[in-house]
């Protein structure tokens, strides 16, 4: 039932009431609509609340306490743990009521914000105020009843997530500063040697002529393309990153930078606020301008290049960095005017607190609007183009495209990894969480860089993390530049043996993980999911956030301590099994705790009673995997009734098929 009434002589207001219990009540305080602020607050039905993103929480049931988590896309690292924003934007929450039922709230606004939680006490209930600074408020609400449907609901609003290629759950490794082919082959040569199944290898910006998009350095990659056959000889599959930022300045040898001069003559750039001129900014090529994606001269601009790229280089996917967009100035060049929309009344709590720190002026002009409006649009629309130039590049292939920005709806067109986290257990940690909400934000292919991006990481915390980053539904390890080597080629045979096996298993499972991808892609279902989604009525799940399901059947319960080598693994009352030995996780039902054996070479699985798991005979790569043959993993659920079920979806794990090409066409909140 919705009810309107008016609240103030000046504004109408609407106050939307769900019965039986209320789960968005605005009359705690009042609405606000006035130019360059709107703020309302909304009563929540219960104090468990999950979701609004991207920043690190920590934990994956939102501490009510008085927090203010700001929304404005931005290149700041998740590794110091803090309440900063961070690349992505997604001001959608779940809220689980006491008796397990969830809803789920949207308001679809690209304007930064902030939204603060307060507590509720003994006879009231807790609050959410959200203040934004431009737009509308325009809110969706997803009333389940369970969290899965809730999620379902609003990917249906949204846009499901894209389906990645197979190869793309295969195990991926990265490094930024490789420096030269002779260490890229190396680190490739070494890790085929450990025997660690291995589908894909990346290059970082280093591939690139002065950090330039669209070429490679002759001097120190002259061999690249030999290296890319290689690859693909042995059944791998090769990714480079791409920046938005585009150099304005000639080649090395003096000849024009073409990306720049044809993307310049169209007309292609943001351009600053006098709507002519690109404005210009520095990122890692030094001077640089920004391609706007929203116009879509400068969509076929981009492919035009991806595609001249690819008959040298010839990638089977792309890596979209620096999308928030960064820039290593405030605003410009020649700094940003003192204006409304540069200085705006009021600044939600954002990092560096000013808008356009890091980032363009706000008064910049984009086809889609002023950039003070669609700043955190840019990573969702370069992905937008980035995945049409992808098709267009290779028809007949899903490939990956991994985004660093994102907004609402971006998982339709790419996957995510968590950003710039650091080689510490704290992090690792949290990225537990992360996952679990970027399922929520429907970008379900997502995972943290395995072994940590900033520091050093050491051989213990490694081998952890090359346990759980087996899990993670996007499984890469990714190193900074100065960070000491941590392929799992450069550590002891402890360490790569325990980690092949864990990537075997990975590999053993794959096809459950594939059925799980389609699941989400045609409904809207999650991968790596909460225990809460599957036993909402059980409030032990409520904080279960260093353990997490994929589907409805694997349970997945790491080791997150360093030293540690036993773990309290909680079990929702079911049947469990030890995925490794079939042996049934004993006790008293009705919830448990288990401290379960995890000595160094081990991470727990456990698979749910009345799961079927298909699966296939693990190889190096997902090119030999798919020939080996399957085999099912039957999981009964009691003695008593003795059932289980489950699925399969196969294909040729790349093609596009089914309803992908309408969605493509589809403008989403342009
Ligand atoms: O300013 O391309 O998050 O994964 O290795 C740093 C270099 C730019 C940030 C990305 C990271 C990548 C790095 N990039």
């Amino acid at each position: 039932m919705v009810t309107a009434q008016p609240r103030s002589a000046a504004i109408p207001y609407l106050l939307i009431r769900f019965f039986p219990s209320i789960r968005f009540d605005t009359s705690v305080g009042k609405l606000t609509f006035s130019d360059q602020f709107l703020s309302v607050s909304t009563r929540l039905a219960s104090p468990n609340l999950y979701g609004l993103g991207e920043h690190v929480h920590r934990r994956y049931r939102h501490d009510l306490n008085w927090k203010t988590w700001p929304f404005f896309t931005r290149d700041s690292s998740p590794a110091a743990g803090n309440s900063d924003n961070l690349y992505g934007q997604h001001p959608f929450y779940m809220c689980v009521e006491e008796d397990g039922n969830a809803n789920g709230v949207f308001l679809l606004n690209s304007n930064a914000m902030d939204v603060t939680l307060q507590p509720g006490g003994p006879d009231s209930a807790p609050i959410v105020t959200y203040r934004v600074i431009g737009g509308v408020l325009d809110f969706y609400m997803f009333l389940g009843p369970s969290p899965e449907n809730v999620v379902q609901q609003y990917t249906e609003v949204i846009g499901r997530p894209v389906m990645p290629a197979y190869w793309g759950l295969g195990f991926q490794l990265s490094k930024w500063f490789y420096n030269n082919s002779r260490v890229l082959r190396d680190v490739i040569q070494r890790t085929r040697a450990t025997g660690i199944p291995y589908d894909v290898q990346y290059s970082d910006i280093d591939y690139m002529e002065d950090r330039k998009d669209f070429t490679y350095d002759g001097n120190s990659y002259g061999d690249l393309p030999d290296i890319i056959q290689d690859l693909h000889d042995n059944g791998q599959k090769y990714i480079i990153i791409l920046d938005p930022a585009v150099s304005n300045k000639n080649r090395r040898d003096g000849s024009p930078y073409l990306p720049y001069e044809t993307g310049r003559t169209a007309g292609v750039f943001v351009n600053a606020s006098d709507g002519k001129t690109p404005i210009v900014g520095q990122v890692w090529p030094t001077d640089s301008v920004f391609p706007d994606f929203t116009n879509p001269y400068c969509a076929q601009w981009w492919a035009d290049n991806c595609q001249d790229l690819h008959r040298s280089i010839s990638f089977d996917g792309l890596w979209l960095d620096m999308n928030e967009p960064s820039n290593f100035l405030n605003g410009s060049l020649s700094g940003c005017d003192g204006n409304k929309w540069n200085n705006p009344p009021y600044l939600p709590a954002i990092k560096g607190g000013l808008l356009y720190e890091g980032t363009l002026c706000m008064d910049a002009k984009q086809i889609w609007g002023s950039h003070y409006d669609v700043h955190s649009l840019y990573g969702h629309s370069m992905a937008i183009a980035t995945r049409s130039a992808l098709r267009s590049i290779l028809p007949s292939k899903r490939g990956v495209v991994v985004t660093r920005s994102s907004f609402s709806g971006t998982g339709q067109f790419a996957s995510h990894w968590l950003g710039d986290n650091k080689a510490a257990w704290e992090d690792m940690a949290w990225s537990i969480p992360g996952i679990l909400e970027f399922g929520l934000f429907g970008i379900p292919h997502i995972g943290a860089d395995i072994c940590g991006f900033a520091g050093n990481t050491t051989e213990e915390l490694c081998q952890r993390w090359m346990q759980l980053g087996a899990f993670y539904p996007f499984s890469r390890n990714h190193n900074t530049m100065n960070g000491n080597p941590q392929d799992p080629g450069s550590f002891g045979k402890a360490m790569i043996d325990s980690s092949r096996d864990v990537m075997m298993t990975r590999y053993t499972l794959l096809p459950y993980l594939y059925t799980l991808f389609y699941h989400a892609h045609v409904a809207g279902t999650t991968v790596a999911r909460p225990l809460l989604h599957e036993f909402p009525s059980d409030r032990k799940t409520w904080d279960v956030d260093r353990q997490f399901l994929w589907g409805r059947g694997l349970l997945i319960s790491p080791v997150l301590t360093q030293g540690d080598t036993t773990v309290n693994a909680y079990f929702p009352n079911d049947t469990w099994y030890d995925y490794f030995t079939g042996a049934e996780v004993e006790g008293p039902y009705g919830g448990q705790t288990v401290t379960l054996d995890a000595p160094l070479n081990k991470i727990n699985v456990h698979v749910r009673g009345g799961t079927i798991l298909p699966t296939q005979q693990p190889a190096n790569t997902t090119v030999y995997s798919r020939l080996n043959p399957m085999g099912l993993v039957v999981a009964l659920s009691d003695s008593d009734s003795a059932k289980a079920s489950g699925d399969l979806f196969w294909d040729d794990g790349e093609a596009y098929g089914y309803d992908e090409t309408s969605k493509l066409e589809k403008p989403t909140f342009a």
